[in-house]
């Protein structure tokens, strides 16, 4: 599902446009969600659609709670009126957890988030969960941490890194701007993580599940891995700048998957170094410098 737009933006799925139908509706508008459930009768539903840029939901707290919490709303009630027996997957977020009360985080963890996007994560996580005891939706909320890929947007910090390191390799630029360094994360490649999602809705019961790979790193770390797949010192080309930093930081993520090991069977196959170098091979690929 796709929301219309003058100019199309299908960059990142381009590699399996011909696999996909790509079918239009809106998480703002209730009725073409109903018309789409109508017409396509699918068995699964996974809500993946956000604005998901945490520094955004501070400009745009409302249109991030509309598309975030009240839209997740709005899909699970065309479910509840179209076909029950839709199984439903919403994507939480580890930003839910955000000035952590425990390290690590689990599925018990009580949340405290730091952002307008946290807080609108920690709506959709309820309405699912109550849509599943109120109604006997097969509703999932899979919490997780941070996932990346080559296909990450340029915003994200991992991306950033990796596609500032290919332009400097390519000689395109020399300086990366970027902002707190000490914050920690638990990363973890998307393509492990999109199995997790799908082994959750095949399971004789829905549930929620912590998704992540129980490992956490600085930004200072990923900066580092970067530059050294480049053979470069990163303190040459790095700049600490202020307006990056957020109003109200995460400081530190990493979370306990145990229980989608024990009931799912899921384990993430490509580690945080693995990860990085992944991202730089891409994009240094994407300049020609590889
Ligand atoms: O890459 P980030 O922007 O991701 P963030 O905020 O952790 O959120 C991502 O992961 C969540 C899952 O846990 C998703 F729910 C969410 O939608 C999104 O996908 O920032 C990571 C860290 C932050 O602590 C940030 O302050 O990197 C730090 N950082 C330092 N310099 C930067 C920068 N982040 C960005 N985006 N840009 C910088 O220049």
């Amino acid at each position: 599902m796709v929301r219309r737009s003058s100019t199309e933006n299908f960059e990142r799925i381009e590699p399996f446009r011909d696999r996909l139908q790509l079918v239009q509706a809106d998480l703002l508008d209730t009725m073409s969600l109903i018309s789409l459930l109508e017409d396509i009768h699918p068995r699964e539903v996974y809500n993946l659609a956000a604005q998901s840029f945490v520094p955004t939901s501070w400009k745009q707290p409302v249109l991030t709670a509309q598309f975030d919490a009240i839209g997740v709303t709005r899909l699970l009630e065309a479910i509840r009126l179209v076909d029950r027996s839709i199984r439903f997957y919403q994507a939480s977020s580890s930003e839910m957890f955000g000035k952590v009360r425990e390290v690590p985080q689990t599925e018990l963890t009580p949340f405290h988030p730091r952002s307008p996007y946290g807080v609108a994560k920690v709506y959709a996580h309820y309405i699912t969960v109550n849509y599943r005891e109120s109604y006997g939706i097969f509703a999932c909320s899979g919490i997780l941490f941070n996932h990346e890929s080559p296909r990450r947007g340029r915003e994200f910090v991992t991306r950033k890194v990796t596609d500032g390191v290919a332009r400097i390799a390519a000689g395109l630029a020399n300086e990366l701007q970027l902002g707190n360094l000490e914050a920690k994360r638990d990363w973890g490649f998307a393509g492990d993580y999109v199995e997790a999602m799908w082994l959750m809705l095949q399971q004789p019961e829905p549930d929620d599940y912590v998704v992540a790979t129980g490992e956490s790193h600085s930004v200072g770390e990923l900066v580092e891995i970067a530059f050294r797949c480049i053979g470069r010192d990163w303190r040459q080309h790095v700049v600490q700048d202020p307006a990056l930093t957020r109003p109200a930081e995460v400081d530190h993520l990493v979370g306990d998957a145990a229980k989608a090991r024990r009931v799912l069977g899921w384990k993430p196959k490509v580690g945080f170094a693995q990860l990085v170098t992944m991202m730089v091979d891409a994009d240094r690929a994407r300049y020609g410098t590889s």
